[in-house]
């Protein structure tokens, strides 16, 4: 029995398209070749003493290997990539630089993306809706246009793929069928990609069975 645990969804919103974010930790485990279980948690259960006391906010995923526990996304993915080769370069210098990406990942690239989601989730029908997509909008492509730039023609953010590839591909993601990412064909390519990963692949159909089997097919 694998000793990992992670908590995901038991039917997520996104039916099954891997945009939660339980996706980048199953990612990295794939990559680092550890099995893990899933524990499949409703919303309900996911604010009940026994979920919060894995994380105080409710939320999934989570982590479990023994007496650890660990909430964020991010944290996880971190401790996965630090206990295991294959997600953080060896050259302590690369290894900041891969980690100094994961944080731009999460807090430069993907709160605009995030919040352009929201916006069109729940703020349609208010009077500034389309302002304020617009603005988001153009916050995104700001930032894609500095990604791009400094991608460039490589393969990866840094000279092999990383933890901070692996976050930044999550993230970019949520942008399939908005039209945007086709503006910057080197983004676009580098998330195909990485989509192209075996070990991504196998993420990516675990998730997408949890779904398929909570709505029975449909
Ligand atoms: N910063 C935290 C992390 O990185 O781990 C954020 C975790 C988080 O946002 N978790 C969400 C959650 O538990 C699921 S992933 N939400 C339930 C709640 O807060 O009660 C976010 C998410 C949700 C739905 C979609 N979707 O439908 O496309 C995509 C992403």
């Amino acid at each position: 029995m694998p000793n990992i645990t992670i908590t995901a969804f038991e039917r997520s919103p996104d039916r099954g398209k891997g945009l939660a974010r339980d996706m980048r930790v199953r990612w990295a485990l794939e990559e680092v070749g550890q099995p893990y279980e899933a524990r499949l948690l409703s919303f309900d259960a996911m604010k009940k003493p026994a979920h919060l006391a894995r994380n105080p906010f409710g939320q999934i995923p989570t982590y479990e290997e023994g007496d650890l526990v660990l909430f964020e996304s991010g944290a996880i993915v971190f401790h996965i990539a630090e206990r295991h080769a294959g997600l953080l370069p060896d050259d302590p210098d690369a290894r900041a630089r891969a980690v100094a990406w994961m944080f731009a990942a999460l807090n430069t690239v993907e709160p605009p993306i995030f919040e352009r989601d929201m916006v069109r989730i729940l703020e349609r029908d208010e009077p500034w809706f389309e302002r304020r997509l617009a603005a988001l909008e153009e916050n995104i492509r700001k930032r894609l246009g500095e990604l791009s730039a400094s991608l460039g023609e490589a393969d990866w953010l840094e000279s092999e793929f990383s933890a901070g590839d692996l976050l930044m591909v999550t993230v970019l993601r949520r942008l399939h069928g908005s039209g945007i990412l086709e503006d910057y064909p080197n983004l676009l390519a580098y998330v195909a990609r990485a989509e192209a990963r075996p070990a991504y692949q196998r993420a990516f159909a675990d998730q997408l069975a949890v779904f398929t089997a909570a709505s029975g097919g449909r």
